[in-house]
């Protein structure tokens, strides 16, 4: 079953009913290093399960050596990493595009940086012991639903080279304490540079298998596509951007900004999956100038960059641009796909400067 075709008209009801069950980063959160859980953005496809810690087990089966089934207490127990990651949903910037793909309607805010606490997967493979001819391994939820007319439970795939990458971790803490149910309580897959559907919540499977996956949030959904029948790219990294702290104050309505005239800090925050950031850009009216940046918490976070703007009074448009290390720039026409996937097209806050 296909879903509605991109279209052109208002926000449906079904996308409003998405967007209050989802949530972003209210974008004056980018003040923060490291994003409080509250404030950090949201995306559950079907219903949040009830997983009860005790009776929680991780089963790692499939093409392996030995099959393992593991308590939290015993993931608990392996050697402890906690990394700063910045994740961001694939979707981010979705609502933004024209004709737009009907699905959770994300604009700038689908963004958080958290510190999270695990152990290596590479560990726990390494333990279950990959049969040479695996192909990929599956990682799948708790969660279950109907999406396009396929009913499955939430599950992705990664390649063996990918999973055992050392930064990757099965994740049970988000800034020092236990996993929210919001999050993937007891245990999350963590896979530091990807777009978010990566990151499986509610984790209760490992399976390695010797053909690829064909689940549908693998084969299916995550793809950079042209149209319907384009078989297109699957989307992995993160693209670059920066987005800024809206300076001044909203309007309640129209979120336009007022700001006072004179010498104003611009701050934001940049990341890519790709590389480290290499530049950001500021940009008034059209006119760009260099911002200066701060190093990155951690090599999968994002980096704090500020600029200073002397504002005229009048109406202006202030917009930023990340660079990566890779030579990947935003773009500044919209990258259009059918599923809405990656759009990173430059931020644009229009102020009344008074
Ligand atoms: N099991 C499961 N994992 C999931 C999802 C989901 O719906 N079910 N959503 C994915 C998507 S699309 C994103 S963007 C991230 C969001 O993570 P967060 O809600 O912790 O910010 O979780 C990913 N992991
Ligand atoms: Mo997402």
């Amino acid at each position: 079953m296909a879903g509605p075709e991109p279209t052109t008209g208002p926000l449906t009801p079904e996308e409003l009913q998405l967007a209050t069950r989802n949530r972003g980063m209210p974008l004056e959160a980018l003040r923060y290093d490291t994003t409080p859980v509250g404030l950090h953005y949201l995306l559950v496809h079907f219903d949040i399960p009830a997983l009860d810690a005790a009776s929680w087990r991780l089963l790692v089966g499939g093409n392996v050596e030995h099959e393992l089934s593991l308590t939290l207490d015993d993931i608990r127990a392996r050697p402890r990493q906690a990394l700063s990651v910045t994740l961001e949903c694939a979707g981010n910037g979705r609502a933004r595009l024209l004709p737009r793909p009907v699905s959770q309607p994300w604009l700038n805010e689908a963004v958080g940086t958290a510190e999270w606490t695990g152990t290596p997967l590479a560990g726990v493979l390494g333990e279950a012991g990959l049969k040479p001819d695996t192909v990929e391994l599956v990682f799948t939820g708790a969660d279950h639903g109907i999406e396009k007319g396929y009913e499955h439970d939430y599950a992705r795939s990664l390649t063996p080279a990918d999973a055992m990458r050392p930064e990757v971790l099965l994740a049970y803490e988000m800034n020092g304490r236990p996993l929210e149910p919001q999050h993937g309580f007891p245990l999350r897959l963590l896979v530091p540079g990807w777009y978010g559907m990566t990151h499986v919540k509610w984790l209760m499977r490992i399976e390695a298998i010797r053909e690829p996956f064909d689940g549908y949030q693998q084969r299916v959904a995550y793809w950079y596509k042209r149209d319907a029948d384009d078989p297109g790219e699957p989307v992995s990294r993160i693209l670059p951007r920066a987005l800024m702290i809206p300076p001044g104050f909203p309007d309640f309505l129209t979120r336009q900004r007022t700001v006072e005239r004179g010498r104003v800090e611009i701050i934001g925050r940049a990341w890519s999956g790709h590389a480290p950031i290499a530049q950001v850009e500021f940009g008034v009216d059209g006119a760009w100038i260099a911002a200066s940046i701060e190093k990155s918490v951690g090599a999968f976070a994002w980096c704090r960059w500020s600029a200073t703007w002397d504002a005229a009074p009048g109406e202006h448009i202030l917009s930023c641009r990340a660079t990566d290390a890779t030579g990947n720039r935003q773009p500044t026409a919209q990258p259009w796909n059918y599923q809405g996937m990656g759009n990173n097209l430059i931020q644009a806050v229009h102020v009344r400067v008074r």
